[in-house]
C-alpha cells in the first residue's frame, strides 16, 4: 500500500529533488503529496534562528493543519567571506518574495563589498519529518565554492554559482541526478530514507542489523543497573550509523528513569567500545516552546484518555515537575529521532521493571500498548528482564502487564 507523506513546502523544485532522492533510496511505497494538493498554499512564519528550528515549524504547522504524515525541508547557502549568510534568509537574501535572480544579484553585491569574486562555502539541508508518534530530523551538507558568475540552467536557487567539491561544474550544469546524488538534500534524505525504513519495521530492521529490539531493552537495563559489560558487548556489535544512533538514543534516554551519572556512564562505555569515531549524536538547539509542543503531543499519545487528568493532577502535586516532564522528557528526550515511540516505551518498561518502579511501570506498560506495543512484544522484555535482574523484577512486570491487560477496554 502506498503511504502519503505531505511535504511542507512552496517550492516544487524540493518536491522534486526530494521525490527522485526517496525513491532511488528504495522508498518506493511512499507518495510525496505537495501541500499545495492537500490544502493548498500557507503561509509560515520562518522566523526561526536555525535551519532545524525552520524545518520544524514548518513540518507542524502543515502537520497540524493536516493530521498526516508531513515533511519539510529547510536549507540554504553559507558563504565563508559573508559570516556564513545567506544562510537561514537564504530564500529572502534579497527581500521578502524576491526571486533566484534577485538572490543571486544580492550574493553578488555583498562579495563584490567584500572585495571577493570567489568563497567556500556550503550547502545546508535539515529534513523534519512529524507523523502522530514520531518526530525525526536528518542534516545534510554539501561543501564548495560559490563564485560571482552564473554558469548553467538547471536545479535552482544559487545553483549556478555553486561548484562542489570534487567536480568542476556547477550544480546548475549537472543533470538532476548528478545533483542529488551528491547534494545537501540527497545526504539529508537519504539518512531520512534510512530512518523511514528502519522504524517502519522492526522485523525487516532486526534482519540486517546486528542489535534487536531485544537488545535495546538490554542496553537500557545495564544502563540503569550499571552494567558495563552488558553495553560494551552491544556497542561492539552496533557498526553502522544508524545502529549506533539506535544504541545511543536508549542510553541517552536512561537519564530520565536512572539519572545523569549512569547515562553518561554507559555512554562512555559504549563510545569506548564501539571503536569507530564518536557515537552518533545530534545536539539539538533548546527551544522550550518546540519541546513543550511535541512534548504534549506526544505525551496524549501515549497517555490517551488519562492525559489530562494526569496532568491536572501533576498541576496540583507541583507545576515544575509536570513542565519538566513534559519539554525535558518526553518533548526534548523522548520526541528525539532514531526511535519509534513503541520502541522508546518498551525500553523503559524494561529499566522501571528493573529498578522496580511499580507504578511508574503500570503507566509505561499501558502506554506501551497504547503505541503499538503488543503482548508479544512485552513478554520479550519479561525475557530480557529475568536474564538481566533475576526472578523478582519478572514477576513483577508479569504481574503488571496481567493487571493492565485484565483492565484494557
Ligand atoms: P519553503 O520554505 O516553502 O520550503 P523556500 O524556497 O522558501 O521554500 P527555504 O526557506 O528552505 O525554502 O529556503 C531555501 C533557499 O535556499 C532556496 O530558496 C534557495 O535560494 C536556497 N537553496 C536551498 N537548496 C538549494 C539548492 O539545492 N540549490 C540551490 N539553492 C538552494
Amino acid at each position: 500500500m502506498t503511504r502519503k507523506i505531505v511535504v511542507a513546502t512552496g517550492n516544487s523544485h524540493k518536491v522534486q529533488e526530494l521525490s527522485e532522492i526517496l525513491n532511488r533510496c528504495g522508498i518506493s511505497d511512499v507518495e510525496l503529496v505537495p501541500m499545495s494538493a492537500v490544502i493548498g498554499p500557507m503561509e509560515i512564519e520562518e522566523d526561526g534562528q536555525t535551519f532545524q528550528d525552520n524545518a520544524h515549524l514548518k513540518a507542524m504547522a502543515v502537520f497540524k493543519a493536516t493530521g498526516l504524515a508531513t515533511l519539510a525541508d529547510d536549507s540554504g547557502l553559507c558563504i565563508d567571506v559573508l559570516g556564513g549568510d545567506p544562510g537561514v534568509r537564504s530564500a529572502r537574501y534579497a527581500g521578502l518574495g524576491a526571486s533566484d535572480a534577485d538572490n543571486r544579484a544580492a550574493v553578488r553585491a555583498a562579495m563584490a563589498s567584500n572585495g571577493a569574486s570567489s568563497s567556500p562555502a556550503r550547502f545546508v539541508c535539515v529534513l523534519c519529518y512529524i507523523d502522530p508518534l514520531r518526530t525525526l530530523f536528518t542534516v545534510g551538507e554539501s561543501l564548495g565554492r560559490i563564485d560571482v558568475d552564473d554558469q548553467g540552467s538547471g536545479g535552482f536557487g544559487y545553483d549556478p554559482m555553486f561548484t562542489p567539491d570534487g567536480f568542476d561544474q556547477r550544480y546548475a550544469e549537472m543533470t538532476p541526478e548528478e545533483k542529488n546524488t551528491i547534494s545537501h538534500r540527497g545526504r539529508a534524505a537519504e539518512r531520512m530514507a534510512e530512518l523511514l525504513i528502519a522504524l517502519e519495521s522492526d522485523r525487516e530492521y532486526s534482519s540486517v542489523s546486528g542489535l534487536t529490539l531485544e537488545d535495546l531493552c538490554r542496553a537500557s537495563i545495564a544502563s540503569a543497573l550499571g552494567r558495563p559489560e552488558v553495553i560494551e558487548s552491544l556497542s561492539r556489535r552496533a557498526q553502522d550509523p544508524l545502529q549506533r544512533l539506535r544504541l545511543t538514543e536508549v542510553l541517552l534516554q536512561s537519564y530520565l528513569f536512572a539519572g545523569f551519572p549512569a547515562a553518561l556512564d554507559s555512554l562512555a562505555t559504549a563510545h569506548a567500545a564501539g571503536r569507530s569515531s564518536a557515537l552518533s549524536d545530534h545536539v539539538e538547539s533548546y527551544r522550550a516552546d518546540l519541546f513543550e509542543e511535541r512534548g504534549q503531543m506526544l505525551c496524549r499519545e501515549i497517555y490517551g484518555s488519562v492525559y489530562d487528568k494526569m496532568m491536572a493532577r501533576f498541576e496540583t502535586i507541583s507545576p515544575s515537575m509536570r513542565s519538566w516532564m513534559i519539554i525535558e522528557g518526553y518533548g526534548k528526550t523522548l520526541s528525539r529521532a532514531g526511535l519509534a515511540t513503541r520502541e522508546r516505551e518498551l525500553c523503559i518498561v524494561s529499566i522501571l521493571a528493573a529498578l522496580g518502579r511499580s507504578s511508574q511501570l503500570y503507566s509505561h506498560v499501558r502506554g506501551a500498548l497504547a503505541v503499538g506495543a503488543t503482548e508479544d512484544d512485552l513478554e520479550m522484555c519479561q525475557n530480557v528482564v529475568v536474564e538481566l535482574c533475576g526472578r523478582r523484577a519478572y514477576d513483577l512486570l508479569q504481574s503488571t502487564v496481567r493487571a493492565v491487560v485484565s483492565k484494557a477496554p
